[in-house]
């Protein structure tokens, strides 16, 4: 038996139904995403692209568990969290082409996709401060006596930032509504993790602020669905945060066009290509009965057919108005 499957067998699975949404979540991720870095390489997107190609998983996982007024607060890396929240794909991929139907109004590209009324609160390329964020929206659910959770996405290179230590501990004392999720896919840009962390097992910290904390396989989404499931459940229900290290890897460059090079080796990433998420995932379905190959292929088609479409809708798409530049810009003078 392989890991994959023993943690299967021990997990809480989800309804049938919910396997197969979170096949279609993985996909349409994924096919956003190769979508993305094929405009990209077309001049099509307008500043910064860092897909989330092998990480998938965590977004999936951790948001089928959320409902439109939990907030979720991202990074540079956040085209799969806006996915996940409900950002369709169509504003995504028009938002990174700079144009009005974007999720932003074309405004802000891939770092700052915002739609608030499906609870997406924006990705950042500030690393960290999702992290205060979140824990920010906690506290105000707290207060409003609201059963809804803040989320944190965030990478193995927010861990030693001040953020981490000030939102970890006050969501601890006041037992905040927060999960705090770590995509630990080893390094930051070309930074590895283990270089950078006297204890570069973030799991292991939650304990030192008094807190639940769980490692899972950022590449298993049945894990992760578990191991958010059970930290949404005691968020919800006044018992505090969470934080969750998932372990992954990203098997695209750290940003589209960038070198990537010199800091791992081929072979690191061959072998983490091998576990990928979605082969894993399809795998299990059809070796667990749960999904017959024509579902499966059935479901491929049809995103592949709707991420295309989001890409001709997007580059069609108007751009922003020229006389509009100075809307929705706040004057603190
Ligand atoms: C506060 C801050 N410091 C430095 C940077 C430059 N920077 C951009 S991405 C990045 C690496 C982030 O790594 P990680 O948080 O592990 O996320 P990953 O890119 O691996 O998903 C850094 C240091 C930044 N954007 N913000």
């Amino acid at each position: 038996m392989t890991d994959y499957q023993a943690a299967q067998e021990m997990a809480e699975l989800p309804e049938p139904e919910q396997l197969l949404a979170l096949y279609r979540q993985l996909i349409t991720i994924r096919y956003t995403e190769e979508q993305l870095a094929r405009s990209h390489q077309m001049g099509l997107v307008h500043g910064a692209c860092h897909t989330y190609v092998g990480e998938e998983a965590i977004a999936a996982g951790v948001c089928a568990h959320l409902r439109p007024e939990d907030a979720v607060f991202s990074t540079h890396r956040g085209h799969g969290h806006a996915l996940a929240k409900g950002v369709s794909p169509r504003e995504v991929v028009a938002e990174l082409f700079g144009r009005a139907t974007g999720c932003s109004q074309g405004r802000g590209g891939s770092m700052h996709l915002f739609k608030p009324e499906v609870g997406m609160m924006g990705t950042s390329g500030i690393v960290g401060p999702c992290i205060l964020q979140a824990t920010g929206a906690g506290y105000s659910f707290k207060l409003l006596k609201k059963d809804n959770v803040g989320v944190a996405f965030f990478g193995d290179g927010a861990v030693n930032n001040g953020a981490f230590h000030e939102g970890l501990n006050l969501a601890s004392i006041w037992k905040l509504p927060v999960l705090f999720v770590c995509e630990n896919n080893l390094y930051a840009t070309e930074v590895p993790f283990a270089y950078a962390a006297g204890n570069p097992h973030v799991g292991n910290r939650g304990p030192a602020y008094g807190m639940e904390s769980v490692t899972v396989d950022g590449n298993d989404v049945l894990a992760v669905f578990d191991a958010a499931g059970a930290a949404v459940e005691r968020a919800r229900s006044g018992e505090g945060p969470t934080l969750i290290e998932c372990k992954t890897y990203r098997t695209r460059a750290h940003s589209e066009g960038m070198r990537d090079a010199g800091y791992r080796t081929q072979e690191e990433v061959d072998a983490w290509k091998a576990r990928d998420p979605i082969t894993h995932y399809r795998k299990w379905l059809l070796d667990n009965e749960e999904a017959g190959p024509e579902t499966l292929s059935a479901i491929e088609a049809e995103i592949k057919e709707v991420v295309a479409e989001a890409a001709e809708f997007a580059r069609n798409s108007p751009w922003p108005e020229p006389e509009t530049v100075s809307e929705h810009i706040f004057n603190q003078g």
